[in-house]
């Protein structure tokens, strides 16, 4: 893969927008990235594989529970920090955003939310610092787009939980010891539970021929007659409620990310476009090209724009469910659109290793599905304007 020559675009002088933490944490994202994901990325994407060396690292620039206070292991950074963070690793690789993610706001979240001082004390600690890795489990073979028909249950044994049940499409499977999982209970009362690696009954399959996020690795969860202790029941939360909740904190991370994937695709485009001589001209002279670039850097300093808002909002307690559903999909479809483009411009090296942007433009095949599909959001919005549920 070429050198990593990354510069970040700011159109409208958005960096004026933030204060100098965020800018020293962003920065500090930015250079890990260029040192320890760019030079091996593309290798791993390849060969499919997940690049364990990059946990030490990912915990060490506080992407492992930003905004989870210090006591707990976290960084007790703000909204915008976390959202800056999300936007640099997904500039790397959507792959290792995910790990991020899932770590984060989906394990660390719901243990420090819904969870109870022991189990805080027991476990945010080792998944901040990447001892532990975490995974969560929501989706299932039948229910995707609608988990409140989940199948996965749990009965009370009187001294432990039996749990049943299979998840799919989960990311860190393969490699996690620790697993968020929720079930239903004998009343069809949704429940978090934290599962362990070693539990009886308990398997991680891989997943495999991915075209997409292949730096991430995806399985699936399998409870056979998993005798899980009581102790292990998230005490503060229940109903569907408890893993959208968790979602809300993810989606706000993803509408950065593709932020930092579009980016790059843009000024990897942008270089080329200065480099590239055709007709005796650098392609950027070309009406046709420069139109692309423009609507691109558009369309990011747009994107910049409503993920700095939404993290004003996140961070005043004031953003709805249904505003961070707008942001995950506006920024997903506007990197997803950039990354094609991108492809474009490069002709054949479009499609090489040689540059990011397929890489890209394959992971955010991922991203454009995974918490909550483009459809699904597009109708969370429609039932927020209108007040009529499509769902229903
Ligand atoms: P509905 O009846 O609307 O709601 C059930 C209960 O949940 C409440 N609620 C929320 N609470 C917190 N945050 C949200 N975003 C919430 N949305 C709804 C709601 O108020 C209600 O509460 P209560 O107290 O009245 O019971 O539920 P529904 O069954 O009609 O479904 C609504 C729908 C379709 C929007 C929802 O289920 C949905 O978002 N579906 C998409 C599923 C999804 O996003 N799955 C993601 C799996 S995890 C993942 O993809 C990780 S990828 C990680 C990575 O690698 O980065
Ligand atoms: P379906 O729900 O079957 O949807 C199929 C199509 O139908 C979609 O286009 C959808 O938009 C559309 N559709 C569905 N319902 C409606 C409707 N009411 N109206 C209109 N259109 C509709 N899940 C986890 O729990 N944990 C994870 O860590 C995780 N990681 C993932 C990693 C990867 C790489 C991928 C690909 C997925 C991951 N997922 C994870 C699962 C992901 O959240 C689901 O794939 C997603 O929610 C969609 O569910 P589905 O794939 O079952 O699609």
């Amino acid at each position: 893969m070429k050198p990593d020559l990354f510069e970040a675009p700011d159109y409208y002088n958005l960096d004026e927008l933030l204060t100098e933490e965020h800018k020293l944490v962003r920065d500090a994202a930015r250079e890990w990235v260029k040192r320890d994901v760019s030079p091996i990325i593309e290798d791993a994407a390849q060969k499919a594989e997940f690049p364990k060396s990059i946990i030490g690292g990912l915990a060490e620039i506080g992407a492992f529970g930003p905004y989870i206070p210090e006591e707990y292991g976290g960084a007790g950074l703000d909204q915008i920090s976390y959202g800056l963070i999300m936007q640099e690793i997904e500039r790397g690789d959507s792959g290792v955003r995910s790990t991020a993610s899932v770590q984060s706001s989906l394990v660390m979240y719901p243990i420090w939310k819904y969870g109870n001082e022991e189990q805080r004390q027991k476990y945010l600690p080792k998944l901040a610092s990447g001892e532990w890795m975490g995974s969560f489990g929501l989706t299932e073979p039948d229910h995707g787009s609608n988990p409140g028909g989940m199948t996965t249950n749990y009965k009370d044994m009187g001294d432990h939980y039996l749990l049943n049940g299979a998840k799919m499409w989960i990311s860190n499977s393969p490699f996690c010891q620790v697993a968020v999982v929720w079930a239903k209970n004998e009343e069809g009362r949704i429940h978090g539970l934290i599962v362990e690696r070693g539990m009886e009954g308990f398997s991680t399959p891989e997943t495999h021929n991915k075209w997409s996020l292949r730096a991430s690795a995806t399985g699936e969860l399998i409870f056979d007659n998993v005798k899980v202790p009581k102790e292990n029941l998230l005490p503060n939360k229940s109903g569907l409620g408890a893993p959208l909740g968790c979602l809300d904190s993810a989606r706000y991370g993803i509408a950065w990310g593709a932020i930092g994937a579009a980016m790059d695709c843009y000024d990897t485009a942008l270089r080329y476009s200065k480099e590239r001589i055709q007709f005796g001209k650098p392609i950027g002279q070309f009406q046709l090209q420069q139109k692309k670039l423009a609507e691109m850097i558009t369309e990011i300093t747009k994107a910049q724009l409503l993920a700095w808002r939404l993290g004003v909002m996140r961070e005043k307690g004031t953003a709805t469910s249904a505003q961070i559903s707008m942001a995950k999909r506006n920024n997903v479809d506007m990197a997803l659109t950039i990354a094609r483009d991108a492809r474009q411009m490069l002709g054949g090296m479009g499609i090489s290793g040689e540059y990011s942007i397929m890489r890209h433009m394959m992971n955010l095949e991922s991203v454009v599905t995974y918490e909550g599909t483009h459809d699904i959001h597009l109708l969370i919005t429609g039932l927020d304007v209108t007040g009529l549920n499509a769902f229903k």
